[in-house]
This record gives structure tokens, sequence and C-alpha cells, in this order.
């Protein structure tokens, strides 16, 4: 029998990327639903992400935190759903490139942005991703060169860099340039996103009735 896959999760988390992974890759998984309030920080919980945040996947014994990384390891894990470049291939230079420029620079630029923390221009240097301007521009003349960042064809450093930036532009927290916005599009028209976007709005709502 194959490994069961559990995510942790809620739905009002960065757990709708990895759900959105999950559906790419088309295996059967649960989800547990880990609550801001109680269980995010107790023992059980705690025991499979120390760091009392979601999301989290366990397959089998396997427990992969940090949500670029669980798209990742699902990719390596399921390959033929073909949504990474194999190891050693080329490909796979840009494919690592953007997911740990999206999970790392990028992803503190943007969360610094919507604190208004802005970098002292004089310590630009010693941070890693510098300024906004630079995260996005770079960002932006990478996804005007072609469609996808890693080849032809969508892979998961897409689904990553894509929700980032297309929650970002949701929530406003980056402007909406038109190379982003029509990034997103494509990659959020997916019907595995559809899906799980549907599916995590349903469970959104069900924990909102339970808790009136
Ligand atoms: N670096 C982590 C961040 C995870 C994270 O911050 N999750 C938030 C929800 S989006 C969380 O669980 N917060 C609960 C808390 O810190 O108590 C990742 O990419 O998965």
């Amino acid at each position: 029998m194959a490994d069961e896959l559990v995510l942790y999760t809620n739905p009002m988390s960065r757990g709708r990327i990895a759900r959105w992974m999950l559906e790419e890759i088309g295996q059967p998984y649960k989800t547990e639903v880990i609550d801001y309030a109680s269980t995010m920080k107790a023992p059980a919980y705690l025991a499979i992400n120390p760091m009392g945040k979601v999301p989290a996947l366990r397959h089998g014994d396997a427990v992969v935190t940090e949500t670029a990384a669980i798209c990742a390891y699902l990719a390596d894990a399921f390959p033929q759903a073909k949504l990474a470049p194999p190891p050693g291939h080329r490909l796979r230079a840009p494919y690592y490139r953007w997911l740990f420029f999206s999970a790392g620079p990028a992803e503190a630029a943007i969360s610094n942005k919507s604190l208004g923390f802005v970098v002292p221009p004089e310590r630009e240097r010693m941070i890693g991703y510098g300024n906004i301007a630079q995260v996005l521009n770079t960002l932006e003349a990478a996804l005007s060169r072609s469609d996808y960042l890693a080849g032809e064809s969508f892979t998961a450093a897409d689904l990553y860099v894509g929700a980032q930036l297309g929650f970002s532009m949701m929530f406003n927290t980056i402007e909406k340039r038109p190379v982003f916005e029509r990034y997103w599009q494509r990659v959020s028209s997916r019907p595995a996103c559809q899906r799980a976007k549907e599916l995590d709005d349903a469970q959104a709502a069900e924990l909102k009735k339970a808790a009136s």
C-alpha cells in the first residue's frame, strides 16, 4: 500500500499553496486542519513542526515543512506529474534558482514591505534581498522572457512563485504589474489550482460556521 499523504494546514494560510501542489500531483491525500488558537502550538503538532506553523506534510514516516520544500519534495516524489526537471537536468538550474529566490529573498522582501519595514540604503548590501524594487524587477524580467520559469512547461517553481505573486497582489502587498497579472492568470487558471481553491474555501466556510 502506498504511504499515506497528510497535509497539516489551515485554509487561511500558506497551506493553500501546498494543497494546490497536492492537487497537481493527483495522489490521494488527507488534510488535518490546525487551529491558530489551539492546536497550532499544542505538543501533538509541535512534534510535527516545532515552529508551530502550517503547512507541514507527512508522507508515510517522512515529514516536510516549509511550503517551498513541500512543493519540491512532492515534485520529486511523484515524477510522473512532471512538475520538476529531472535531477541533474540543466533546467534544474532555473528551477532551483527561482524556487529558492522566491522562498528566501522575495518572501522576506514582501513580508517586510507589508510591515512597512524599509532597509536603510547603506545596509542593503548585507540584506539578501537588497530592496523590494530590485526583487520585483528581477522577477518581472524573468517572467517577461518566457511563459514559465524553468523551460517550456509549468513546474513547481511556477506554482510557488505564482502563488506568492498572486496572493501578494490580492492582499495589495505588492503592486499589480501587468507581467505579474498575466503570469498569475496563466498559472491560477490550471484546474488543480481551481480545485484547491474550492476545497480550501469550503473548509474555511465550515470553520467559520463552526465558530459562530
Ligand atoms: N516559512 C514557512 C512559513 C509558515 C507560516 O508562517 N505559516 C503561518 C500561516 S501562513 C502560520 O502557521 N502561522 C501560525 C503561527 O505562527 O502561530 C513556510 O513557508 O511554510
